[in-house]
């Protein structure tokens, strides 16, 4: 018989998976996930899974069940399939840091690929403690993502968490997403009260991240959570650390450039051609916004090519898509 199982981290080839009453460990029955390039079905973290138990050995996962929500990376050797990153999280905390220099164009792209996920994405704002004069990035947040929830913390004093707490409730899964070194593990750690991950120091030079997290984990967050004060906040849901990743793929669902970029949709819609390409058309809204300085160059340069990726990612669904048939009818 088989039993239900969350995934709560991946290490190699090695599934941990959580029965609720105690941690199993699974591989993947070979053969039956590697045919389905229309859907990404290597399990990943959150995943809920299917297990035939072995009582002497790794369980067996059988299939991996609906997800309501999934990041999808785009697997560094050619040809192989797409690899989830995390799955059913509701939330997304979109990790920066106040003392690096704030990139907009990689907020939106964040922004974007988490509306597609499925999660809501909340906007982490980390290093509090460190940050001088840094007052207006808030702002110029308000501005990029109207709507989006923006938090300022530090894991190093708990400055802000508490102001957090309604996303640590039962039943809320938090996935943490960022480039390395901005402070995942480090919240994830104040979250948790204990040292469970590893942090890393940031390198000099170049300000870049160490890559300290390799593999991704999924916590369950304490019932109480005790803060440096002393103040104690409601815990109870759970949390996923994953590590500081490039080459996130645009999703298929559709409205998560349209909900990042609200303001060039509705701009667009004013051209006096309803399928204004916004070149060269005359009375092209969007070129008089250019010119006049209301849309930003480089805001609507990043919608473009946010566009021109989500088109791509189509594309090459498809191609694996026929090509996983082949390999299927063979
Ligand atoms: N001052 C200060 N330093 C912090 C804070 N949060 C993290 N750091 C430091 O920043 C460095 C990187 O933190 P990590 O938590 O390892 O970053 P990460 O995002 O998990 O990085 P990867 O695992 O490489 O993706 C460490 O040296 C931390 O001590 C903070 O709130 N304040
Ligand atoms: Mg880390
Ligand atoms: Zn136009």
């Amino acid at each position: 018989m088989d039993t239900i199982a969350t995934v709560t981290a991946v290490q190699r080839d090695r599934y941990e998976l959580n029965i609720g009453t105690e941690i199993l460990y699974g591989k993947l029955k070979p053969a039956v996930f590697y045919h389905n390039a229309e859907e990404v079905l290597f399990p990943t973290v959150g995943d809920r899974v299917s297990v035939m138990r072995n009582a002497d050995g790794d369980s067996m996962i059988l299939r991996v069940l609906q997800r309501k929500s999934v990041f999808i990376r785009q697997n560094a050797t050619q040809g192989m399939p797409d690899q989830a990153v995390a799955a059913n999280f509701d939330f997304v905390f979109i990790t920066m840091s106040l003392n690096k220099d704030f990139h907009p164009s990689k907020l939106e792209r964040y922004l974007t690929v988490s509306w597609q996920s499925g999660g809501t994405p909340v906007i982490l704002l980390t290093k509090a403690d460190l940050a001088e004069d840094r007052e207006d990035i808030p702002a110029r947040i308000e501005g990029l993502a109207p709507g989006v929830e923006t938090y300022c913390v530090s894991s190093h004093t708990g400055e802000g968490f508490e102001k957090l707490e309604k996303y640590f409730a039962v039943g809320n899964t938090i996935v943490l997403l960022g480039s390395s070194g901005v402070g995942k593990s480090s919240f994830v750690n104040m979250v948790l009260g204990t040292e469970r991950m590893q942090t890393g120091g940031i390198r000099e030079a170049d300000s870049q991240g160490r890559h300290t997290t390799t593999f991704k984990q999924m916590f369950d967050i304490p019932e109480k959570i005790v803060l440096p004060d002393g103040c104690v906040l409601r815990g109870g849901g759970r949390i996923i650390d994953t590590p500081g990743m490039r080459n996130l793929l645009m999703g298929e669902e559709a409205g998560g450039i349209g909900t990042t970029f609200e303001d060039i949709e509705k701009l667009a819609a004013q051209c006096k051609f309803s399928d204004c390409r916004h070149e060269s058309e005359p009375g092209c809204a969007v070129k008089r916004a250019l010119k006049d300085g209301t849309l930003e160059q480089r805001h609507w340069k990043m919608y473009l090519n946010l566009q021109r990726e989500e088109a791509y990612s189509k594309e090459r669904k498809q191609i694996l898509m026929k090509k996983a048939g082949k390999r299927k009818r063979r």
